[in-house]
């Protein structure tokens, strides 16, 4: 008898057909009725397979009295209820290291974009105002300039070295310091707004950052400064940002992910000094690859009474 799994949101087409060769699934976001689906297959469900940005919300879970683990597709679990998961002993399987440089790498990308103006000078070619206004306005040198980077964790350390390699000054502000890294350590985020050109949130999403990057800290990045963020919207007020940017109090942003996704705050689409992508820092094949191996591989050592391959460290 093969395991009953929820699918909570899509994910790598080929990782969803392997997980339906080798177990009963279903998919929750395409039950026109989803309560039904919960009340009619939840008491069989064992495992759940979802990404970090859908999650397991409490609801869900608490609809599934045999949830034995909870595979993530990602490395955000700030939408999994993990006060329920850990009360519940429920095993909790996330995708870190394979998606590290990519992240890093959209983050980086991010940072020259915005301030090489990539996207609108792509624009002003195909729109046909090269030949008819000239040169555009010059733009931004990055390197050589002060990045600061919010949370020093994977991300953030390979973030770090690349900034390094273009010979940024490069801050950080973490719980927990990095005292062996070359890297100068802020004592706040505030401090590190303060002496940052660019700041950028490679943070982890969920309560003790939400909203950690506010008005004062976006005063403080400056009007020749830039925001990128890679990590989660919710870690941005998205409020005092638009008026940031639209007040000329920030200079830009590089933004991958918002805090209403697919549904950015429109005030931002109008914007010529912003960057957007779609919650991409993951998205590429090579790595979404990877991560569907690695949930593949979790729920397969889960089931045959194995340890998990990449257990979430709480
Ligand atoms: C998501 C992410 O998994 O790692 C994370 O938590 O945000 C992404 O990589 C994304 O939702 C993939 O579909």
């Amino acid at each position: 008898m093969q395991p009953e799994i929820l699918m909570v949101g899509p994910m790598l087409p080929q990782t969803m057909q392997s997980l339906e060769q080798t177990y009963t699934v279903h998919r929750l976001w395409e039950a026109p009725d989803k309560p039904a689906l919960l009340a009619q297959v939840g008491p069989r469900i064992r495992g759940i397979a979802t990404t970090g940005s859908v999650g397991a919300r409490t609801e869900i879970m608490a609809a599934l009295p045999r949830l034995e683990v909870i595979a993530v597709f990602g490395v955000g679990v700030d939408a999994v209820d993990l006060a329920q998961a850990r009360a519940r002993g429920i095993a909790l399987s996330t995708t870190p290291e394979v998606l590290t440089e990519d992240v890093a790498d959209l983050a980086l990308a991010l940072m020259l974009s915005v301030s090489r103006r990539i996207v609108q000078y792509d624009a002003y070619i195909r729109s046909g105002q090269w030949p008819k206004s000239g040169e555009p306005p010059l733009t931004h040198k990055v390197s050589r300039k002060k990045a600061g980077i919010l949370g020093l964790g994977r991300v953030g350390k390979a973030l770090a070295q690349r900034l390094a390699a273009l010979d940024m000054e490069v801050s950080y502000y973490d719980l927990n310091p990095a005292p062996e890294l070359p890297y100068r350590q802020a004592d706040s985020p505030l401090e590190l707004a303060q002496h940052s050109d660019y700041f950028i949130v490679t943070a982890a999403g969920g309560a003790a950052t939400r909203k950690l990057v506010n008005q004062e800290i976006l005063q403080a990045i400056g009007p020749q400064g830039y925001l990128v963020n890679v990590s989660r919207g919710s870690i941005v007020d998205e409020e005092a940002l638009v008026a940031a940017l639209k007040s000329g109090a920030l200079a830009g942003a590089g933004l991958d992910v918002f805090a209403s996704e697919p549904h950015p705050d429109p005030a931002l689409l109008e914007m010529e000094n912003v960057v957007l992508q779609p919650h991409m820092a993951s998205g590429t094949l090579e790595t979404r690859t990877a991560m569907g191996q690695l949930v593949l591989a979790n729920l397969a050592a889960h089931f045959a009474g194995k340890p998990l391959l990449t257990p979430y460290v709480w």
